[in-house]
């Protein structure tokens, strides 16, 4: 589908017939007739003339709604947050493997409080409840740093884009925010009740649509990629994604995820200032280890592991650190 519509937007306002989109695409018009059907169902508009062949006129701003309650996803117009409704849904008993999104946050929400930008039609906006009952809190943790590698291993496949993880919850194309997550975990020290992932992915803002006062520069797959990327076939796509990798880690801790981590972050090798309520550390960050902790060495070469805090931007390149 996302391929068809790109050949569609590279015609631009010229018609492309069903025979063209046919052979480049390797299969018969019959069969583009049948996605171009599901992409009206979707709220493409696009032209079809038996003569010409077919032209895009117009994207749809909304996700298909249908389709996704149809995966079983709690699809909402408007909520404040997803992750708020993901926490009562599971103290009420949903299962394990709820998704909730909605296509607009009116207080989506960021770490320790901070707030989160969910303009309507513009990004993906969603949230997980998990039960992984037999696992503590705290063998639990590094599941953010997971989710991190996996998100950012689906949007370098679908976008082609030089996306990294930033410790310990951002990804970042070319040093700007594309991309948040927010875990909140509930349990005792020995079990987990349930946890809640939210995840945040700017995918269709242009510039305007970011509020000024941000602390990070943001960005989203649009800016860095010119193009429109489908945001229900990328919903998908994570979402199948991020299953088989949350299993393992539930079966296997963080092992399998370090080294990936590594591979991808743009955290490690930096001169960094962390802060974090009531401390503050400068240093390099040396390692994550295999617990998925941050190795912080300081001026004195002491080696710091680290679990929770914030990376002062600048992070990215030590010539920006004084941010
Ligand atoms: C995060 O927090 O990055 C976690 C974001 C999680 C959002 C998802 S959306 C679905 C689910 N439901 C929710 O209510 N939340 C989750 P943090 O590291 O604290 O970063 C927050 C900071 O990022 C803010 O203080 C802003 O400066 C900046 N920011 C806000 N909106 C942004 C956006 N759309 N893109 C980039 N940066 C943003």
């Amino acid at each position: 589908m996302e391929k068809l519509l790109e050949i569609m937007r590279r015609e631009g306002p010229g018609f492309i017939s069903g025979e063209k989109l046919g052979a480049q695409r390797g299969v018969t018009r019959a069969a583009i007739w049948k996605i171009v059907e599901e992409l009206r169902r979707e709220g493409y508009k696009i032209e079809a003339s038996t003569n010409k062949g077919y032209r895009l006129l117009e994207e749809p701003d909304r996700l298909p709604g249908d389709k996704l309650a149809a995966l079983g996803i709690r699809y909402y117009d408007s909520l404040e947050s997803t992750n708020r409704v993901a926490r009562e849904l599971a103290e009420e008993g949903c299962p394990g493997g709820t998704v909730i999104l909605a296509e607009e946050q009116r207080q989506g929400r960021g770490r320790r409080g901070r707030s989160w930008s969910s303009p309507p039609g513009k990004g993906l906006w969603f949230s997980m409840v998990l039960r992984p009952k037999r696992l503590t809190p705290g063998e639990i943790a590094p599941v953010t740093l997971v989710v991190a590698v996996a998100l950012t291993r689906t949007l370098r496949e679908e976008t082609g884009l030089p996306i990294t993880v930033k410790w310990p919850n951002d990804l970042l194309i070319h040093g700007k925010k594309t991309a948040g997550i927010l875990t909140e975990i509930k349990g005792e020290p020995d079990h987990t009740e349930y946890l809640v992932i939210g995840i945040g992915i700017n995918v269709l803002q242009e510039e305007e649509d970011f509020p000024q006062d941000l602390r990070h520069p943001a960005t989203s797959l649009y800016l860095e990629s010119n193009r429109k990327i489908n945001r229900a076939s990328l919903l998908q796509q994570l979402l199948q994604d991020l299953t088989p990798s949350l299993e393992l880690f539930f079966r296997q801790g963080f092992t399998p995820f370090r080294q990936p981590w590594i591979e991808l972050s743009s955290t490690l090798g930096q001169s960094v200032n962390l802060t974090w309520p009531g401390g503050r550390l400068e240093g390099h960050a040396l390692d994550l280890d295999p617990q998925g902790a941050l190795i912080i060495v300081d001026k004195n070469g002491k080696h710091h592991p680290i679990n929770y805090g914030e990376l002062q931007a600048g992070d990215t390149t030590a010539a920006n650190s004084s941010h």
